[in-house]
């Protein structure tokens, strides 16, 4: 199985979390889609990462869609419940943290056009959204020591590889003010194994 992807790419680490949680071997074939001599467009028509290559020669692309390919290997433990009604809750929960990523990446983007360019009301809305998902995820993490309940799912992945990019890019250096829930998780999920060893590398 080859993941293609970047070292950078937040969406990248829940896919690499996931599997090295697992225990699952995977080839990681760096591709930044953003340099001209990219062939992540070979994989993914949509040009982004990431995309998996299954052993049979199938191309999954988009996290989520990743991440459910994952889960549907079977191997331990799962990151999502097995109730349907519950799983669906964790992926609401996934697709939070997604936004509040997407957030941030489109507020990097504009902060990297010309100055005269950037859109300031754009920007104020991206970080309204990181601002409003940040909290939403707050009042989940406050409520026990995982989001989906007893044990560690996709969620928590998907908010660790969140924070873990607003921490790298510094693009929400206040984040943990006034949101020790999220802190306490992030905590707990940078001092695993699977987050030490996909830290983005240091610019
Ligand atoms: N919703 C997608 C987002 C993927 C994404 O935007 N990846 C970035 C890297 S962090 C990318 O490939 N960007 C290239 C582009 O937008 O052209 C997912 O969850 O996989």
């Amino acid at each position: 199985m080859k993941l293609i992807g970047s070292y950078t790419s937040p969406y990248v680490r829940k896919i690499s979390v996931m599997l090295l949680e697992k225990g699952i071997t995977f080839e990681f074939v760096n591709d930044v889609p953003w340099e001209a001599a990219t062939h992540v467009p070979d994989f993914n028509p949509l040009g982004k990462v990431p995309a998996l290559v299954t052993a049979q020669g199938e191309v999954f692309y988009d996290s989520p869609v990743v991440a459910g390919y994952v889960e549907l290997l079977g191997a331990a433990p799962a990151f999502l419940p097995a109730d349907p009604m519950e799983a669906l809750r964790v992926r609401r929960l996934e697709s939070l943290a997604d936004g509040v990523t997407d957030a941030a990446v489109a507020i990097l983007l504009e902060s990297r056009r010309p100055a005269e360019k950037q859109d300031e009301h754009w920007v104020l809305r991206q970080r309204n959204a990181v601002n409003r998902g940040l909290d939403a995820l707050e009042k989940h993490a406050a409520q026990g020591e995982w989001l989906g309940g007893e044990q560690l799912t996709l969620a928590d992945i998907a908010v660790g590889c969140c924070i873990g990019y607003l921490n790298f890019r510094r693009l929400a250096p206040n984040w943990c003010v006034n949101r020790p829930a999220l802190v306490r998780l992030a905590e707990r999920l940078f001092a695993r194994e699977s987050f030490a060893r996909t830290e983005p590398p240091q610019p």
